[in-house]
């Protein structure tokens, strides 16, 4: 399997992120790729290739193209505001609150355009997040292109960013973009299979009232857990898209044994809708030991997700998504991946 990396990714480093009360330097950092880049290479899953530029067009299929243009001028704005260190928002449009009006100053367009204070930015962050967007696409055209899998070592992650917000350590949501880009390249229907521990909000969001992609969602209970306000197993699609999303919640404490048995459940659905391929949202912080997270699998469980979805015999796209154990980060997230290989 060929893994798509670009070293542009650290260049979203030394930010710091809001976390139980205190600033805090962020969980999502660059290790977190160096490691899993080093894992691909120490077991020889394939070769590791940088990206192809890739313009914004299909980017703005499935995010507002203002927000886009924001996402890029939000740290030059920062900087021209007299600010240095971590921009990030703190004031947003709840329910009763204008939020047709972008306004002008950097504080309230941080707060426009997201839905959390997990987004922020620095110096090298617009440049990361176009890099992980090409990572994400150029991976995908190997799997349009007759590869039977791809992974696209993303970072920054993208499943929580939604049409016009950041949230979550995530801008463009990647695995919606490579989804989209698969749709226009041909593929008649494509399936999300988001296996992160956080709910995807941003990627259901996107593909909420369409029957062409299908959403499906293993993630702990929005009742309890982040991102609280999308998640829940009523949600099932709007319109052309009724039925073609599905949400499994599961409690803190989850084990793998209950996790599989969910898995099952996605997986037939995941056969019942029938894709032309597979986009695996790949989050590893399932994992007991990861620091902001709740579910309990363990390292040799990650090689029985990809068996399993191997079994779906879909041609697979792997979008990295979260984990911050950092030093498993790179025996979970390419295990599974090794696990896809061996099937
Ligand atoms: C907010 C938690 C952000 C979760 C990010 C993540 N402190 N999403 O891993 O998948
Ligand atoms: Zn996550």
């Amino acid at each position: 399997m060929i893994t798509i990396h670009s070293p542009r990714h650290a260049g979203h480093g030394g930010n710091t992120e809001l976390n139980s009360g205190a600033i805090v330097p962020a969980f999502e950092c660059p290790r977190r790729a160096e490691i899993i880049r080093a894992r691909v290479e120490e077991v020889g899953l394939g070769p590791v290739r940088p990206p192809e530029a890739h313009g914004l067009d299909t980017a703005r299929r499935v995010h507002e193209p203002a927000y886009l243009d924001f996402l890029e001028r939000a740290w030059p704005m920062w900087v021209a505001a007299g600010r240095d260190g971590t921009a990030m928002p703190f004031v947003w449009p709840a329910p009763g609150l204008r939020a047709d009006v972008p306004p002008r100053d950097i504080d309230g367009l941080l707060g426009f355009y997201s839905f959390d204070a997990g987004a922020t930015f620095v110096a090298g962050t617009w440049d990361a997040v176009r890099s992980s967007h090409d990572v994400a696409l150029t991976a995908a055209a190997l799997v349009s292109g007759g590869e039977p899998a791809a992974f696209a070592l993303c970072r920054p992650p993208g499943h929580h960013a939604g049409p016009r917000a950041a949230g979550g350590y995530c801008y463009i949501n990647n695995a919606a973009v490579a989804a989209q880009w698969l749709r226009d390249a041909g593929a008649r229907r494509v399936s999300v299979l988001d296996i992160d521990y956080h709910h995807g909000n941003g990627t259901q969001t996107i593909f909420l009232d369409r029957g062409d992609v299908q959403v499906v969602n293993i993630h702990a209970d929005p009742m309890v857990e982040y991102p609280y306000f999308l998640g829940h197993a009523d949600e099932i699609g709007t319109g052309p898209g009724e039925g073609a999303n599905l949400n499994l919640p599961l409690p803190h404490g989850t084990d793998f044994t209950d996790w599989s048995a969910a898995l099952e459940i996605a997986c037939a659905e995941i056969s019942d809708f029938d894709p032309d391929i597979l986009v695996v949202s790949l989050g590893v912080d399932t994992f007991h030991a990861d620091p902001i997270s709740a579910f309990r699998l363990d390292t040799p469980e990650y090689p029985l997700i990809g068996a399993r979805i191997r079994a779906l015999e879909k041609p697979a796209l792997f979008v990295m998504e979260g984990g911050y154990a950092v030093e498993a980060v790179g025996l979970n997230a390419v295990g599974v991946l090794t696990g896809f290989e061996e099937g």
